[in-house]
């Protein structure tokens, strides 16, 4: 299945809990095999946050630890860390806007308009932001994946 194609449909304001299972599990909730996918969009910052050296660099270590987490029977807790630490991408430890829209046009492979993005992230955030403060802790991004019991098995 392709989770992209239709993703201006899940833009829709009713299908938002849908519209956070694609942004927040793209990676880790599809089976190891389409996750390392040569186009996979986030593959790069997948091999960034799970190297050693932050750079992209992997060791076999770096590969085992990234299989162990991607497995069905990793912790969902574990699972949402590590997507957290994807979709991070400033590593300032928050997702803000500017990560969200990076993450966005990922998804989408530039499909949506720049008003499109805004939208969905300023809805994502208001949805999933529940300490008011305009980005997403840790805390926050695990709240949202518990609210999706679907996602993260
Ligand atoms: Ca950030
Ligand atoms: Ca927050």
């Amino acid at each position: 299945a392709n989770y992209f194609t239709d993703i201006k449909s899940i833009a829709g304001v009713t299908r938002m809990t849908q519209l956070n299972l694609v942004l927040f599990c793209t990676i880790l909730h599809c089976n190891s095999k389409l996750q390392y996918q040569e186009d996979n969009p986030f593959r790069q910052r997948i091999a960034e946050v799970f190297s050693e050296d932050g750079e992209g660099n992997m060791t076999l270590d770096d590969f085992l630890d990234m299989f162990s987490v991607l497995s069905e029977m990793a912790p969902r807790d574990l699972k949402a860390y590590y997507a957290f630490k994807i979709y991070d991408f400033n590593n300032d430890d928050f997702i803000c806007k500017s990560d969200l829209e990076k993450t966005l046009n990922k998804l989408t492979r530039n499909e949506l308009t720049e008003d499109e993005v805004r939208m969905v992230c300023e809805k994502v955030i208001d949805e999933a932001d529940l300490d008011n403060d305009g980005r997403l802790s840790l805390e926050d991004f695990q709240h949202m994946i518990v609210r999706a019991p679907d996602f993260l098995r």
